[in-house]
Order: C-alpha cells, then structure tokens, then sequence
C-alpha cells in the first residue's frame, strides 16, 4: 500500500471551547503524532486563544491564527485554509475543536486520500453513526443530507458534515476565496465545488458523537441558509440542464466548470452510485471582506 500523503496539517477552529482544546489535540497526537495542528480562533472571550498560545509554546506542531471578530465556521476555516496554502502542507484536514469528529478516526481518513482528492467522513455510510445525539438533531442532519443529495444529483450520504481531508491540489484550484457559505452550507458548498471540478470524492464512515462540553454554535439561521442555497445550486443545476447545455470534459481534478456528471468525476468508497449532476457552478456570490492576517514576531498569527 502507498506511504500516506504528508506533511499533515489539521485546521481547528474555535470559539469558546476551553475545555475541549486540550484533550483533542492530545488524541489527535496520539492518533497521528506527526499532524500539525493550526488552530482558528475568533477572540473567544473564554481564552481559548490563550490557551492555544499555551500549547503552541509547549508545542512545535501547534501553531494559532487569532481572528479579531467571530465571522462563523466557513469564514475560519477559509482563513485556515488560505493559511495552510502558504506552507508546504500536502494534506488539510478539517476538524471540529468540540470531540464531534473523533482524532481517532484519522488514519483510516488519510488512509483514504490514497485514490481519493477529497476524503469525507461519513454517519451515513455503512460503519458509520452518530452517538448521542438528539432525535430532532440527526434527522435534520439526515433530512438535510437527503435534500442535498436529490436537489444537487450527487450520491454522497453526507455532504454536510465537517470532518473531511483534502489535498492541497483542491484547495489551490478551487476558487475557494469565492466562498461565503457558512456553518452546514460551507461544508456542502465545498464539496459541490469539488465534485463539479471533477475531484474523486470518497466517503470513509466516522463515528459522530455529541460534543460532551461547550455549547453548540448551531442556529436555525444555518439550517435556513444551507436549504436556501442548495436550492439555488438545484434549481441552476435543473435548467442548465433543461437547457441542453453541453460543457467541455475537463481534466481530472480540473477546472471549476466541469460537469458534475463527467466521468473524471466519481464518488468512490461506499457511495457508488453513478451521479447524475450536470452543471456548472453557480456563479459565486463575492467573499466576504475577512480581516487580514499577520504572523507576529513570535510566530502567532494574528487577524
Ligand atoms: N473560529 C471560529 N470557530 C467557530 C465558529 N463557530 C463555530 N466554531 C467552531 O467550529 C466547530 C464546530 O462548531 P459547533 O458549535 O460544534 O457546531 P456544529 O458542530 O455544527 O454543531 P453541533 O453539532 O451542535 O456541535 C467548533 O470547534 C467550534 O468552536 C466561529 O465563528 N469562529
Ligand atoms: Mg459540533
């Protein structure tokens, strides 16, 4: 079997979640001890930055990107991303600070990347499931997930969820600076770009476990926004098609209007099921203004 791909670089994003931070990041090292680790803060008034500072000092693979204001999930991890691009990072995986997405579950994830572009972990694959998560919490996860599927014609099981590997190459053709999708839509959002780019996208099932600490960041704003945009994104989907367009076949892992029913494009992994997209991406809102970031002296980087 091929060496899996490295180095590894592992985005965190924070707010508020002090209590969860120490104990990730050691079963993340004890998982996979060579990962580096950046983690995303947004100021949290809890001193969780702080705390990563800590860390950071104590340990050469940890380093911190603070952000001056809370701008949501998608906008730090666009910072995060941007950030890994300007280092040598091979691999940027996605993880969530609250122990949703168990370090554990890593290397099979890594493992993964060896035919894949874009590695999703997956509830809703077989061996994959959610612990202890409220009913009403899974089927709008599960709902959500359905509606996404029929509305964009792709056979991903779960193309909401956040814990996801990419090669750097999708991150750097990707026009990624384009995204405004927040919370549940950012996630389906990228990988609606990837799959349209004609990326291998390939689902490995996880094991999702409520967060046990800290509050959740969710709000019924990101579930209205995820419905409203995945419509938008079917609705284009549909007429382009009604509309005979025919698109050019793009290399493998190519250009951002590939159509999402290229055979360059394949879901592989569990989900098998031939896609049946066809479209174009819909033309991008623009970014929202970030604020800049800067590496201090001390090698922190600030917002
Ligand atoms: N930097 C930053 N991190 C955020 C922001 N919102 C959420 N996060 C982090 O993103 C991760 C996921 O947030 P959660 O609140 O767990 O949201 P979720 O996983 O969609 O929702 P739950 O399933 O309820 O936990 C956590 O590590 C949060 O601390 C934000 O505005 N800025
Ligand atoms: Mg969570």
């Amino acid at each position: 079997m091929a060496e899996p791909l490295r180095p590894v670089l592992v985005v965190v994003p924070t707010y508020n979640e002090r209590e969860n931070l120490g104990p990730v990041l050691s079963r993340l090292h004890a998982a996979v001890p060579d990962a580096d680790v950046l983690v995303v803060d947004d100021a949290s008034p809890d001193g969780t930055g702080q705390l990563a500072d800590e860390m950071a000092a104590a340990d050469k693979r940890v380093r911190v990107l603070h952000r001056t204001e809370k701008t949501g999930l998608g906008a730090a991890y666009l910072a995060g991303f941007a950030e890994a691009l300007k280092g040598e990072h091979q691999v940027v995986v996605e993880m969530d600070a609250d122990g949703s997405h168990a370090p554990e579950d890593l290397p099979s994830l890594l493992e993964a990347l060896s035919d894949a572009d874009l590695v999703l972990g997956s509830r809703y694959v077989p061996g994959g499931e959610v612990v202890n998560w409220p009913g009403h919490r899974e089927w709008i996860s599960r709902t959500g997930n359905l509606y996404s599927r029929l509305a964009l014609g792709v056979s991903i099981r779960d193309i909401t969820g956040g814990y996801r590997v990419f090669r750097r190459q999708v991150l750097e053709e990707l026009d990624i600076s384009s995204v405004s999708s927040q919370g549940y839509c950012f996630q389906v959002d990228m990988a609606w770009r990837a799959v349209q780019a004609g990326f291998r996208v390939r689902e490995v099932p996880i094991t999702f476990a409520e967060r046990e600490r800290g509050a959740s960041k969710m709000s019924s704003t990101i579930v209205v926004e995820a419905l409203w945009r995945v419509t938008q994104w079917g609705a284009a989907r549909l007429l382009r098609r009604g509309e005979g367009t025919t698109r050019s076949r793009p290399a493998p892992g190519g250009g951002a209007d590939a159509a999402a029913d290229d055979p360059a494009h394949r879901v592989v992994g569990p989900a098998t099921a031939p896609l049946t997209g066809t479209t174009a991406p819909e033309p991008a809102p623009p970014a929202e203004p970030t604020p800049r970031d800067t590496v201090a002296s001390d090698g922190t980087l600030r917002a």
